[in-house]
C-alpha cells in the first residue's frame, strides 16, 4: 500500500513495485490520476485496489481502509507512508497557521492514521515492513524551514518509535530521509509558482522520483532477518540540508 501515489515518489514506486510483479493498493486525493494509473498498472497484469481519501481526516482513512477487499488484507506486506508536502517557506515569524496545520495534518497526524489502521492488519497477519518517507528536513533544520522540518523530525521520532512497538510482532520500519528531489513537491510548496519551484533544482542534477523508489524496493527486497533502519540519500552535489555544489 503506498500513500501519495499519484505523483512523484509515491507513483514511481507504484511503477517500481509493479514492475517486480506486486500487486498494489494506491491512495491520493487525485482520483481522476489514481484512476489513470490504475488502469495502465492493470494492462499490465497487475491488481490495483485504489482508495480515494485525504489523510488529514481520521474517519476518511478508517474507512478507506474499511474498504480494502477481505481477501486482500492477508496479502498486504508493505506500506510505504509517502503523502505529504511542505507548504510555503517563510520566516518563523510570517508563517501561515493555515500552512502549518496542513503541513502537521498530514506530514504527521495523516501518517499516524494510516499507520494505526495498517500496523493492526500487520499484526494479525505477522508480518509486514513500514517505509517512512521522511526527508533531510527531518535530520536538520534549515532558514524558513520551520514547521515543515518539525513534521518530518517527527517522522523520525515515530519510526523509531514504532520500531520498538511493533518488534515483538516482527514488523520492519524503515525510516527514509531523502534530500532534494525533482517531483511535483516544490511546486506545491510554492503554490503553483513553476519559477520559484524551478529554482529550487537549478544548477546541479537533484534526485529523481525514480532514484527514491529503487531504494524503497531495495529496503522492501532484503531478506526478512535484515532492516534499514534510517537512510538518509542526497544528491552527489547536496552535502547538507543548505549546502549545494552548484
Ligand atoms: P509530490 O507533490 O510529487 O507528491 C506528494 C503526494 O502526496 C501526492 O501523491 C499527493 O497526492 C499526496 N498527498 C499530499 N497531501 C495529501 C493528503 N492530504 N491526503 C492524501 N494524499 C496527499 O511530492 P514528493 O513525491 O516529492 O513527496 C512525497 C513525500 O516525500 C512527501 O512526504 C515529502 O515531504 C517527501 N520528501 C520530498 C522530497 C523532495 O525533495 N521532493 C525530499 C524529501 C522528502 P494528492 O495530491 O493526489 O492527494
Ligand atoms: C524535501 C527536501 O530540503 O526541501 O523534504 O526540505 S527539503
Amino acid at each position: 500500500m503506498i500513500t501519495g501515489a499519484t505523483s512523484g515518489f509515491g507513483k514511481a514506486c507504484a511503477e517500481k513495485f509493479a514492475e517486480k510483479g506486486w500487486n498494489l493498493i494506491l491512495t491520493g486525493r487525485r482520483e481522476d490520476r489514481l484512476q489513470k494509473i490504475k488502469n495502465n498498472l492493470t494492462q499490465k497484469g497487475i491488481d490495483v485496489v485504489i482508495l480515494n481519501f485525504d489523510v488529514r481526516h481520521a474517519t476518511e482513512v478508517d474507512s478507506a481502509i474499511k474498504k480494502i477487499p477481505k481477501d486482500v488484507l492477508p496479502k498486504i506486506e508493505v506500506l510505504i507512508n509517502n503523502a505529504g508536502l511542505a507548504a510555503g517557506r517563510d520566516a518563523f515569524q510570517d508563517g501561515n497557521l493555515d500552512d502549518w496545520e496542513t503541513m502537521i495534518d498530514t506530514n504527521l497526524k495523516g501518517l499516524l492514521y494510516v499507520s494505526k489502521c495498517l500496523s493492526k492488519i500487520m499484526i494479525e497477519n505477522k508480518k509486514g515492513h513500514i517505509i517512512n518517507i521522511s526527508s533531510i528536513a527531518g535530520k536538520e533544520v534549515y532558514p524558513a524551514g520551520n514547521v515543515y522540518c518539525a513534521t518530518k523530525h517527527a517522522v523520525d521520532a515515530i519510526s523509531k518509535a514504532m520500531r520498538m512497538d511493533l518488534i515483538q510482532y516482527g514488523i520492519k520500519v524503515t525510516n527514509i530521509a531523502p534530500g532534494a528531489a525533482e517531483t511535483e513537491f516544490s511546486l506545491v510548496r510554492f503554490k503553483g509558482n513553476k519559477e520559484l519551484a524551478k529554482q529550487v533544482y537549478d544548477g546541479y542534477t537533484p534526485l529523481s522520483a525514480n532514484d527514491i523508489a529503487e531504494i524503497v524496493y531495495f529496503a522492501v527486497s532484503l531478506p526478512s532477518h535484515v532492516c534499514i533502519n534510517d537512510l538518509t540519500v542526497t544528491p552527489t552535489a547536496q552535502a547538507s540540508a543548505t549546502i549545494f555544489n552548484k
